[in-house]
């Protein structure tokens, strides 16, 4: 279909750079390229050009020569799509890029879809759907366990564990079938036993992928904090503190931040959208009124909360009533200003947290207890970086119901429901796991996964 066509995108990010890449993919490639590109040996020819290999040359615009770069050239089935490929390295300027793009296009290229080379490379059997995404995860990756695991997956390493499950269960499905569809064959019947433990090896390798998910998530996408506390519990210097630079006024006067302050941090290895808000109080100020509703939305919807108490000052009512909100979310309790005498009533709130820590945001220390304890609390210091997880919901959501499917299989067993239904759930958790690795996926399920694929991928 597509095959036919041969497309063209710049595969570098817009702005400034010493070079920009511009890549052709499809059957067209090397004709597109020989328009736009002039060897600068006149004895080489882009048509002879092998695989593997680069000229150097100058870019051309009909008769305009405009930059010069490198060409460098793949054969099919030898590249990324798996189609004929020639990468146009030029000066990495927005103008000459687009220009360059421009050239192609009049040279009989179109212009790619998002994650187009990736789609097609997936066409072309180059990587499954799984692999496909996490190379989108690989590119959007902040830090370093995020790339690793992105990376584990664009390896193969989803692939291979779910293949291992489709193999251990149409190995019982096999002989299922032939038992149920056959009884005259004298096939011999399944052990119970053995049944129950190959249906329970699959299950648990299903359940470690899924109660990974959210750290892996967290590793791989980050995670929304609010940062909460009654007025000069210390909330803005914990934003700075974290962010390592002044990002919000701090003052020894209540009701400083009114809006909330945004700013991305590294922590360790998680990448935290921090939310400063506004201090929770009783006021009559309208405009703090609006910011103590809006430090409340933020808690309600944050993927983890600090609240930072003032622990050189005796618990209010505040305290308490943001302790009781917090019960149930993954929060941290942050007693601060620990280089102060204790006023603090610390027993009262602990009950409503899973961590308690006593801190001083002034000091630099505290960033790496801050650390720990998000690790701890958010599960991501027990993620193997290079072992198998899920990614994103559709991944996840095929995984439940392959899990469901086992389990429907393990309690028709237990229930003595007979082989035929056992036969059924394993036929749903083996649907749903050729849909996990896009062995089976609809084409709009593919359409829906290469959306949010950047172009030139
Ligand atoms: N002694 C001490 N003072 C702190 C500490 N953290 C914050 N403060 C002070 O407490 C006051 C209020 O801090 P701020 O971050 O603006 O509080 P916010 O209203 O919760 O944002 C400022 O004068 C800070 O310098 C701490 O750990 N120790
Ligand atoms: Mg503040």
């Amino acid at each position: 279909m597509m095959e036919n066509s041969t497309i063209a995108a710049i595969a570098t990010p817009p702005g400034q750079g010493g070079i920009a890449v511009v890549r052709l993919s499809g059957p067209d490639s090397y004709r597109v390229a020989e328009q736009v590109f002039r060897p600068a040996d006149s004895r080489k020819r882009v048509a002879d050009a092998k695989g593997y290999t680069a000229l150097y040359g100058q870019f051309a615009d009909g008769e305009e020569l405009f930059d010069d770069g490198v060409a460098l050239f793949y054969r099919a089935p030898r590249s990324y799509t798996g189609e004929d490929v020639v990468e146009l390295s030029c000066h990495g300027g927005s103008a000459v890029a687009r220009r360059l793009v421009e050239a192609c296009l009049a040279a009989g290229a179109v212009p790619a879809g998002p994650g187009e080379y990736t789609r097609r490379a997936m066409l072309n059997g180059k990587m499954s759907l799984t692999q496909a995404e996490a190379v989108m995860d690989l590119i959007s990756a902040g830090g370093r366990q995020g790339a690793a695991l992105a990376n584990a997956a664009k390896e193969g390493a989803l692939a291979r564990k779910i293949a291992a499950q489709q193999e251990v269960l149409t190995a019982l499905q096999a002989h299922l079938t032939a038992w149920v569809d056959f009884p005259e064959e004298d096939v011999p019947a399944l052990e119970t036993d053995a049944l129950r433990q190959s249906l329970e090896q699959v299950k648990a390798g299903l359940e470690e992928l899924i109660q990974n998910y959210d750290a892996a998530a967290v590793l791989r996408e980050g995670i929304d904090c609010a940062i909460v506390g009654r007025p000069n519990a210390g909330k803005s210097t914990l934003l700075n503190l974290l962010a390592g630079f002044d990002r919000a006024i701090v003052t020894p006067i209540a009701g400083t931040t009114r809006d909330v302050v945004e700013q991305a941090v590294q922590l360790g290895e998680i990448r935290l959208n921090l939310f400063d808000t506004a201090g929770l109080r009783e006021t009559d100020d309208p405009v703090e009124a609006e910011g103590v509703r809006r430090s409340w939305a933020k808690l309600a919807e944050a993927g983890l909360v600090l609240a930072v108490f003032d622990g050189s000052s005796p618990l209010a009512k505040e305290d308490l009533d943001l302790a009781k909100r917090c019960a149930g979310c993954r929060a941290i309790a942050l007693v601060n200003k620990e280089d102060l005498p204790v006023q603090f009533d610390t027993g009262a709130i602990a009950p409503y947290f899973a961590m308690v820590i006593p801190v001083c945001c002034k000091e630099e220390g505290a960033k790496k207890v801050i650390a720990e304890a998000v690790a701890r609390l958010l599960g991501t210091a027990r993620i193997d970086p290079h072992a198998a997880s899920l990614s994103g919901q559709r991944q996840l959501s095929a995984a439940l119901r392959a899990r469901d499917g086992v389990q429907g299989a393990l309690d028709a067993v237990d229930t003595g429901f007979g082989l035929d239904a056992v036969s059924v759930c394993v036929d749903d958790a083996l649907e749903a796991l050729y849909e996990l690795t896009g062995e089976n996926a609809s084409e709009a399920v593919i359409d829906q996964v290469f959306e949010t694929f950047c172009v030139g991928k």
